[in-house]
């Protein structure tokens, strides 16, 4: 399944709760901290609005969304680095997702303890991040001193690795994180993943605030503009209530509760949608028949690939993909007026599937 997206924090932030929110796992969450230690996975349907209009213009039996995965790992402290906390198997646990979601603790409740007896949000997030760049810096100075031998000894690949190493430990030393680096020979930049740091991980800040009218409060408002100064995105929720929510199983009385309380999408939508592009994910759809579906491709992915998901044949015996787009789709209201305006194509191996698209797949097995 792969594209997972991990709930990282300081322990008693709000992860399960959300993590719970999200998947109705009924992972245990607790007044106090590390009540998490084994990581909860669970698998998320992505929710898309472009399945129901879909279903308007093509009859099909049933409509599946695609799903992500999200895994709600243990809490970090100060020094889980150095194996605080239980810290180096937390962070080798981190290092198994794709991107985080950094669960950040904005409510105010006197009965819910602070691991640090204070709320400051901006510090919460130095903390993790600085145990982060620690653990990265650690594997990289490991790395460097045996890089170092042999790029004396004339290997030019380790000279060029050694390179990467360096200006990678020259940025975790000033306390930024690994992912702000750039290269621009091919051969460093998969070198560079193949180090999977953890400050390599896409990052995007969830603000678990205090109630829902407190969009902008001072403690969301330092996330966001320190997650803007690093090029990340901030989600804003509210833990608690998202658990509410979705305890509301028909969708009907649901959308009155959100009504009510005056809000149109959900937090934990707006969490999904932004894991899902923080992973570099893109939708694309197959439609009729048994099933209208949305189906999960890494952005920029090509036809073949697209097909594969589906099935290994598909990808193996591909010949042709008819496509068209969603939009067509919409201005026409149906595939045979999709193909008398001439807007359904005939695409081949090399054709960039973009989001949004809708395919039927030729192949030979
Ligand atoms: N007031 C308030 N309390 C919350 C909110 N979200 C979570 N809590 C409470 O905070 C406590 C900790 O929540 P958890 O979800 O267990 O926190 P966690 O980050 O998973 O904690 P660890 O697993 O120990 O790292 C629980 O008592 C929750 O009920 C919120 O939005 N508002
Ligand atoms: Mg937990």
């Amino acid at each position: 399944m792969g594209f997972t997206c991990g709930l990282v924090g300081l322990p008693n932030v709000g992860k399960s709760t959300i993590f719970n929110a999200l998947t109705q796992a009924g992972a245990e969450s607790g007044n106090y901290a590390f009540t998490t230690i084994d990581p909860n996975v669970g698998v998320v349907d992505v929710p898309d609005p472009r399945l129901d209009t879909i279903e308007e213009f093509v009859a099909a039996k049933k409509k599946v969304p695609t799903s992500m995965q999200f895994v709600d790992i243990a809490g970090l402290v100060k020094g889980a680095s150095k194996g605080e906390g239980l810290g180096n198997q937390f962070l080798a646990n981190i290092r198994e997702v794709d991107a985080i979601a950094h669960v950040v603790r904005c409510f105010d409740d006197d009965n819910i303890p602070h691991v640090m007896d204070r709320i400051d949000p901006a510090e919460d997030v130095d903390i993790i991040n600085t145990e982060l760049q620690i653990c990265d810096l650690e594997s990289l100075e490991k790395r460097q001193i045996k890089l170092a031998k042999l790029a004396r000894s004339g290997d030019k690949e380790a000279k060029q690795q050694a390179a990467v190493i360096d200006q990678l430990v020259a940025t975790l030393s000033e306390g930024k994180p690994a992912r702000i680096c750039q290269f621009d020979r091919g051969d460093d930049q998969i070198f560079f993943k193949s180090l999977n740091l953890l400050t390599a991980k896409p990052v995007l800040y969830v603000c678990n605030i205090q109630d829902s009218d407190e969009t902008e409060g001072a403690h969301a408002q330092a996330i966001r503009s320190l997650a803007k100064a690093e090029g990340a995105e901030t989600v804003t929720l509210v833990g608690k209530l998202e658990n509410e929510i979705m305890e509301i199983t028909d969708p009907e009385e649901r959308k009155i509760f959100l009504e009510e309380m005056g809000l149109e999408e959900t937090g934990l939508n707006r969490m999904i949608h932004a894991g899902y592009q923080l992973l570099g994910l893109a939708t694309f759809f197959t439609v009729g028949d048994k099933e209208n579906r949305a189906w999960t491709i890494k952005q920029n992915s090509k036809a073949p690939q697209a097909a594969g998901k589906i099935h290994t044949d598909f990808e193996k015996g591909f010949i042709r993909a008819e496509v068209f787009h969603f939009d067509d789709l919409v201005e026409y209201k149906s595939e045979q007026a999709v193909k008398e305006a001439g807007k359904m194509r005939l695409e081949g191996k090399e054709y960039v599937v973009k989001d949004g698209d809708i395919l039927h797949f030729r192949f030979n097995v």
